[in-house]
């Protein structure tokens, strides 16, 4: 690592080690919310972009920009040989990846290490452990993180997979160890159900990860998605920042974050913290991280996934907690201490909520690319807007939908539901369809508006809003 001329001064007068100069391998809103912390920093920035994202303000914000392929991710920010030349090119210290993109390929951090630069995130071993789920599900249960009932290492055979349902109790869901996020899974209601969709989650799995290793977990007919934001640094020190709530998601998409859960007690909250601490110090977690948890019918919390990368709705934990999470990861990265990153305990003060602003058509769903007329950002008290979109801009067709985070924060989730609901009224965005219109019917749900839902709430939520038009006519 190359860090002369890059000594800052810490609050305590000490020198200490600071990347100079660090290539941002994403785009649109987390590539300027990167840019930002790094600016803050003092950290020199290199933009990547696709020739769609020429007049992107990634492009715009970042000391220096190197153009490296056409607009489809697979020719341009997917491209490792490219983003590595462009990286060498640059001559930095370092890469952020955001989320998405490369961001937990483990291949793509092995390259960086190999190629003298510092990948910013966990080591390539970790990332490719908690990337088989069966694996990291089995690491967890070894550290006495609670997991659901289910198998033990991967299902070879229809015959075991009967075998391990009836010692479960159906219903059982089938989940790829390769997947992750709701792709190659199956719930099985009966042991006549179980061969074919053994096989057709196998086959799944293969075709879709190039991996048909399967397990098995007890079904959770209407859970609550409940995650806890991890740093650990490079010294063995991991610490907890609490807990979001995501269950207010489509299609496998979230639409809504908070924190924090109003299921989650404090006793809870330091239970688990307490116990991931001891579990990801054990696996030598380094770096930001989220500990995925599906919350049952009696309020009980179990480990399903983990994610290794930076997440898009971190914002809401760095509303109540007061840390700066991307700088976080800088500094962690650097070689610092959690205890100089973080020095006081960690508080959950107020609420926060975040929507998720999509450029979607509103009843398909379908991506609605094109140009924006209008953009009015709302602001004022408690209103963050995270955001790479600007009046005149264009959203190309071939990235995610996500045009812009807002979120707010309160001192109770009454008042963030209500500067939400003002603050989304104040947004306007013309030219292109977006989920504005919906958030501001969800934010009008009585269940929503109690906190009484779960990861079904918007499957209820549209077929309401059905039988109302229905009814209407
Ligand atoms: C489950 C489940 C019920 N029971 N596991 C979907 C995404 C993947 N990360 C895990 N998922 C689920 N796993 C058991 N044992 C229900 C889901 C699930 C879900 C989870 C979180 C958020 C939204 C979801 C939507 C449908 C299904």
């Amino acid at each position: 690592m190359r860090f002369t001329n890059s000594l800052e001064f810490n609050t305590f007068t000490e020198l200490r080690f600071m990347f100079r100069k660090v290539l941002i391998a994403n785009r649109g809103e987390i590539a300027l919310r990167i840019i930002s912390a790094c600016k803050e920093m003092g950290i020199r920035t290199v933009a990547i972009y696709s020739e769609a994202d020429r007049n992107s303000l990634h492009v715009r914000f970042a000391d220096e920009a190197i153009c490296i392929g056409p607009p489809r991710s697979a020719d341009s920010y997917l491209n490792v040989p490219a983003v590595i030349s462009a990286a060498e090119i640059a001559d930095v210290d370092a890469i952020h990846p955001g989320y998405g993109l490369l961001s937990e390929n483990a291949n793509f951090a092995e390259v960086c290490r190999a190629s003298n630069i510092k990948f910013i995130g966990p080591p390539p071993e970790v990332t490719r452990l908690m990337g088989e789920k069966e694996k990291a599900r089995m690491s967890m249960k070894k550290a006495k993180v609670p997991i659901l009932p289910g198998s033990e290492g991967v299902i070879q055979s229809e015959e075991e997979a009967l075998d391990w349902a009836r010692q479960i109790g159906y219903p059982v869901i089938l989940k790829a160890s390769a997947g992750g996020g709701g792709r190659g899974m199956r719930v099985v209601r009966s042991p006549e159900e179980l061969p074919n969709f053994f096989r057709a989650a196998r086959t799944e799995a293969q075709n879709a990860f190039g991996n048909g290793d399967l397990y098995m977990e007890k079904f959770i007919e209407r859970p609550r998605h409940i995650e806890f934001q991890v740093l650990a640094d490079e010294h063995g020190n991991v610490m907890s920042l609490g807990e979001r709530e995501c269950s207010i998601q489509r299609r496998h998409q979230k639409l809504i974050e908070e924190s924090p859960s109003l299921q989650v007690t404090p006793k809870m909250r330091e239970e688990i913290g307490a116990t991931l601490k001891r579990c990801l110090e054990t696996i030598g977690y380094m770096n930001a991280g989220t500990v995925e948890f599906l919350m049952d019918e009696d309020g009980k919390l179990y480990f399903i996934e983990m994610n290794t990368r930076i997440q898009v709705e971190h914002p809401v934990t760095e509303l109540v907690t007061g840390v700066d999470l991307v700088k976080a990861q800088f500094r962690i990265a650097a070689g610092e201490k959690l205890s100089e990153i973080v020095t006081r305990p960690i508080e959950m003060r107020g609420h926060a909520i975040e929507c998720r602003i999509n450029a979607e058509h509103p009843e398909k769903f379908t991506p609605s690319a094109g140009k924006i007329s209008v953009f009015n950002l709302p602001g004022g008290n408690g209103v963050r807007v995270d955001t790479a979109q600007y009046a005149e801009g264009i959203v190309p067709p071939y990235y995610d939908s996500l045009i812009a985070k807002l979120i707010v924060h309160g001192t109770s989730r009454a008042e963030a539901v209500a500067r939400m609901e003002r603050a989304l009224s104040m947004f306007v965005v013309e030219g292109i369809h977006t989920t504005i219109p919906l958030h501001q019917r969800i934010f009008a749900d009585e269940d929503f508006r109690v906190g009484a839902f779960d990861t079904k709430f918007m499957e209820r939520f549209f077929e309401r809003e059905k039988l109302r038009r229905e009814s209407a006519q």
